[in-house]
């Protein structure tokens, strides 16, 4: 009988480093035109706790699209990947990450698990409650910022990366490219990577998993601290470059005050600044980007309806 190992926590990212980072990109995004804040800074506890609410929104599909495909294949996967080690970035909760812990139990691959996030808090408690129920599974969680600190995820095992629910779609196009190619350099022969990728679809069905009924998204978009009643929030289908773009639109002129950075910026009334992208992919487009980073793509399952897909591609 597999005894229960305790949990293991790394540092990488302080509070105190995140501040500095957040202070120097509200600085440089707030004087910009247009307006930009990177998304990272969402995930503090409170929208930790608002992006799991999203998840179960009856418009917001891709959490549920991605659980059916792990439950339908995760046995393939696992086999495929013949890893003993799972990392995770971005793991957030670590809900669907069950899916991909029982197959592995059940193929007796259940070695180690190295998840990483940015929020702490979210992320500690999800090891100590996986550690529970996983006897015999050493956890290793990592605070750290997966654009910076992918090479602390080491183990001498065979790994399998898991990259879920479509966060690689928030990046920019050049921060994707240079995020794979970063990863893939990390990697070595014979890991893998599975990879979660939202999928271009209807733009009505779109725009209302980023703008539902309920308000869920606006409110983790606009923050607790953007003077939620001068914005309004906005997504809107970018035809071009196939996202789905959030933007927060001022509802007057108005002029918002950082106290902390004594920056005091205006906004004109309808003028909008970029929160959030969300990228949609073709499973050829995608393909071609892992493969310019020689990641070889072995197989790919999708969800009914073509909702959502994961890819998993090897490093040869
Ligand atoms: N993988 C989960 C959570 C997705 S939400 C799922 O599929 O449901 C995106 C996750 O990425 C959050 O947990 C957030 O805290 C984390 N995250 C966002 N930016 C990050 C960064 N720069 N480095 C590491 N984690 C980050
Ligand atoms: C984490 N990421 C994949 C989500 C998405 O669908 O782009 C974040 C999100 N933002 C608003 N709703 C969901």
């Amino acid at each position: 009988m597999d005894t229960v190992i305790p949990p293991t926590i790394e540092v990488h990212l302080t509070p105190a480093d995140l501040r500095s980072a957040m202070e120097a990109d509200v600085r440089s995004g707030l004087t910009s035109s247009p307006k930009q804040l990177p998304p990272v800074y969402f995930y503090d506890d409170r929208g930790s706790r608002l992006f799991d609410e999203i998840t179960r929104l009856p418009e917001y599909y891709p959490t549920r699209a991605e659980r059916s495909i792990l439950e339908a294949h995760a046995k393939d996967m696992v086999a495929g990947a013949g890893a003993d080690v799972l990392v995770e970035l971005g793991a957030g909760t670590c809900d669907k990450t069950r899916v991909l812990l029982d197959a592995m139990r059940d193929s007796g691959r259940l070695g180690t698990y190295i998840p990483l996030d940015v929020s702490d808090t979210t992320l500690w408690e999800a090891a100590v409650a996986l550690s529970e129920e996983y006897p015999g599974l050493a956890v290793r969680a990592v605070v750290g910022d997966f654009h910076a600190h992918l090479d602390h995820l080491d183990a001498p095992d065979r790994r399998l990366f898991a990259f879920l629910g479509g966060t690689v779609g928030n990046f920019a196009p050049d921060q994707r490219t240079t995020f794979l190619a970063g990863l893939a350099a990390t990697m070595r022969s014979g890991d893998c990577l599975l990879l979660g990728t939202d999928v271009i679809k209807d733009r009505a069905r779109l725009v209302a998993a980023y703008d539902d009924a309920a308000g869920v998204t606006a409110e983790f978009n606009l923050g607790a601290d953007f003077a939620p009643d001068r914005f309004a929030h906005v997504a809107r289908w970018n035809e071009a470059e196939h996202r789905i773009e959030m933007w927060l639109r001022s509802l007057d002129d108005c002029r918002v005050r950082v106290a902390d950075l004594d920056l005091e910026v205006g906004f004109a009334a309808g003028e909008e600044m970029l929160t959030e992208l969300s990228t949609k992919f073709s499973v050829e487009a995608l393909r071609d980007e892992l493969e310019a980073c020689g990641l070889v793509v072995e197989d790919s399952w999708v969800a009914d309806g073509d909702e959502f897909v994961l890819t998993l591609a090897r490093l040869h």
